[in-house]
């Protein structure tokens, strides 16, 4: 980190447990990485479950940052809050306590193995835009 800040937009969904407590505990530690501070957050709408349909209602919502870190590092973090929540993957589109998803990352485009930035799916999926839309992404 060399103090340059970036600005991110994340998308959260939850779909087990108590589900406000997972939001609120996944943006507390968003808030505590390094170098790295929550700037807005959306409101949290209730969501089909788009995929696989047969699970519960998601809660979904988006948050800017600012940080400090990576795009891989950030991705690194995130992954390693969801494995502290708790979270498993058995299969794609599983029910989950938390997903955090980078969408975009200051306007940068890459296509890894791990991770491609913008977000690939996130046009198409309205549990995305709408939530973007309230910190004013259009
Ligand atoms: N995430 C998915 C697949 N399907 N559906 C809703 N409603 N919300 C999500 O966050 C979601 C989904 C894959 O990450
Ligand atoms: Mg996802
Ligand atoms: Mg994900």
């Amino acid at each position: 980190m060399d103090g340059t800040m970036n600005t991110v937009y994340l998308s959260l969904g939850t779909n087990t447990g108590n589900r406000e407590d997972n939001l609120k505990t996944a943006l507390k530690a968003i808030s505590l990485l390094p170098g790295t501070k929550i700037t807005k957050e959306s409101s949290v709408y209730e969501t089909e479950p788009w995929g696989y349909e047969d699970q519960p209602m998601f809660l979904n919502m988006c948050a800017e940052i600012e940080t400090g870190l990576s795009p891989h590092a950030l991705l690194g973090a995130c992954l390693g809050i969801e494995a502290a929540m708790g979270r498993t993957r058995l299969f794609k589109n599983a029910p989950r306590t938390i997903d955090i998803d980078i969408l975009l990352y200051n306007d940068i485009k890459t296509d890894t193995e791990e991770l491609t930035i913008p977000h690939p799916r996130m046009y198409e999926r309205e549990f995305v835009m709408k939530p973007l839309e309230d910190l004013g992404y259009n």
